[in-house]
Order: C-alpha cells, then structure tokens, then sequence
C-alpha cells in the first residue's frame, strides 16, 4: 500500500494505490494527518486505508497528474555511505589520480555519518517536474536515493525515492563546497509515492534503479540494492535528530549507490527516472537553468 498526491479540481487530493493498482482517495489533507487519525484511534496506517478501500470507490492509477506525496519541511541527506559513492567521490577529489586517502575514505570509515541539509519544500519538486542543472558546473549527475518519511521524532514513517542533483566539480574542488554543489533551486526530487513502513518486512531488500534518457534514448541505466549501504538506516536517524529540531514529514535521504561513469555529465533536456520497485518511477525532465530564468 503506497501514498500518493495528485491533482484534482486544482487541488492536491491525498490518496492510495492498492497492490492492484487502483486509487482511492483519502479523507485527510495530508500524509501527517493520515498518520496522526491512526495513532489517535491506535491502528496502523495500513489497516485504516485498508477500510477505506474495501468501500470507497477506485479509479486506475495510470493517467493521474501526480504531485510530491508530502510537502517535506526539510530534506537531509545522508553521504558516503555505499562504496560506491566513496569511490566517486574519491575520483572527484584527486582529479582521477586515486593516489591518497581522502576525507571521504575516512567518513567512510568513521562513527560519524556525514548528514547534510539538502532541501526545503520550497526548493524540492516532485514527479514529473523538471530539475535544474546549476549554470555555474560542468559535471552534474542525478542521485538516486531511499528517502527515510520521519515524524519529529525519528520514528520512520514509511519509504520515498528521492533524486540528490548533484555538482561533482565544484564538491570535487573543494569539500568546503558542498552546500553549493547540493542546493539551488529544483535541485532535489521526492516522489513518487510513500510506501509504509508497514507494508515493507525488510527496506533492505529494496532495490534502486537509475535510468537517464537523451532524445528518448536510454544513455545511463544503473542498479543496486539497499543492502550494500555501510550503516543502519536507524543510525542515520539516529545522527539528523540528535540535540536537533526536526519537523514532521521530513525526509532523509540515505545516500547514492549508483553513479554514471566519471566522464557522463547531465545535459539540458535529458529525462531522469528513479526506480524503487514498490514505491515507484520517479521520472523528471532536466532543464539548463539559465533557460529558465
Ligand atoms: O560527500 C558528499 C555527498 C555524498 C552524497 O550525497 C552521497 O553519497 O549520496
Ligand atoms: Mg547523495
């Protein structure tokens, strides 16, 4: 059982998708209240929109204008958590030499996760909208990551992809740069839909795909599986909402395991697609945004 959003008469109704693939709509305004009317009446999620949709009318999933399933206050980030991206991250830092250890090595390797602040709701789109390459890099790529739905607490609320655009030279330059090779506008991606917590035995059994498209030809397409991440999902969580004031619905994003070879960058009017079977295709456009302002 997955959340969704979607656009009816103008507004953002929240609603469900069924295993079978039919929507029934919901009647709460957002996924918080959702959550809030189950903790109240002490049953899951999961049982009360079971109820509903043994009565309520479905309609089919596919067509739907679908939006962000959440308005995330803020979106936080998880790095270098899969080998994967430490290697990368490696080759940005030594301009391909490999020759030395690095700070990523050693996050790697430390206690402490890197967390980092990606988003507000006012900078992240959902699906179908277009992300923006920054005018000021060269090598930019899509990051596709698990998204973590928590409440203020930590408590995890159920599973979102999510897409962290990144700038590989201005990080590669200087680690000091980070926010700027993370934030601006349109530089994050949540959707499609939340899957709960509920309805997953194991996350780490969740697989993530990335495709990238230019001219409708499929240019990139990488896979790998939530059990190849260094850390617990608990200890990233565990890490964001220590001694820190957290909102309900954020979304924590758990770090990359698939990245295009060195030499790809994104170009404008190329199309992404984040895949997590289960919770969905996450598909947006790229735009240059110099073209755009
Ligand atoms: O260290 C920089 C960011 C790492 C990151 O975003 C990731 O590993 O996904
Ligand atoms: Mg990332």
């Amino acid at each position: 059982m997955r959340i969704i959003r979607y656009i009816k008469e103008n507004e953002k109704q929240l609603a469900a998708v069924t295993n079978e693939n039919r929507v029934v709509d919901l009647p709460y305004t957002d996924f918080m209240s959702l959550i809030e009317t189950a903790r109240r009446e002490n049953r899951t999620a999961f049982d009360i929109i079971e109820q509903i949709a043994a009565n309520g009318d479905t309609q089919p999933f596919e067509g739907l204008h679908l939006t962000t399933p959440i308005d995330a206050p803020e979106v936080w980030a998880s790095g270098v958590t899969y080998k994967k991206s430490k290697e990368a991250r490696n080759y940005e830092a030594t301009q391909g030499k490999l020759d030395r250890q690095t700070f990523y090595d050693k996050v790697y390797e430390a206690e402490r996760p890197e967390i980092f602040f990606k988003s507000t709701a006012a900078r992240t789109v959902g699906p179908n909208d277009p992300v923006y390459l920054r005018s000021d890099s060269n090598w930019q790529i899509p990051e596709p990551e698990l998204g973590l739905v928590i409440d203020k607490e930590g408590t995890v609320l159920g599973y979102i992809a999510g897409n962290d655009m990144s700038c590989r030279d201005i990080e590669g330059e200087n680690p000091l740069y980070l926010p700027q090779a993370k934030v601006w506008k349109n530089s994050c991606s949540i959707g499609p839909s939340i899957l709960l917590k509920e309805a997953v035995s194991d996350p780490y059994e969740l697989k993530i795909i990335c495709r990238i498209y230019r001219n409708e030809e499929k240019v990139f397409e990488g896979e790998a599986q939530v059990n190849q991440l260094k850390r617990t999902l608990e200890e990233l969580v565990e890490y964001l909402v220590l001694d820190n004031t957290i909102f309900d619905g954020t979304v924590l994003l758990t770090g990359t395991c698939v990245v295009p070879p060195n030499e790809f960058t994104l170009k404008d009017h190329d199309r992404i697609e984040v895949e997590i079977p289960g919770i969905g295709v996450l598909n947006n456009p790229v735009i240059q945004s110099k073209a755009v302002q």
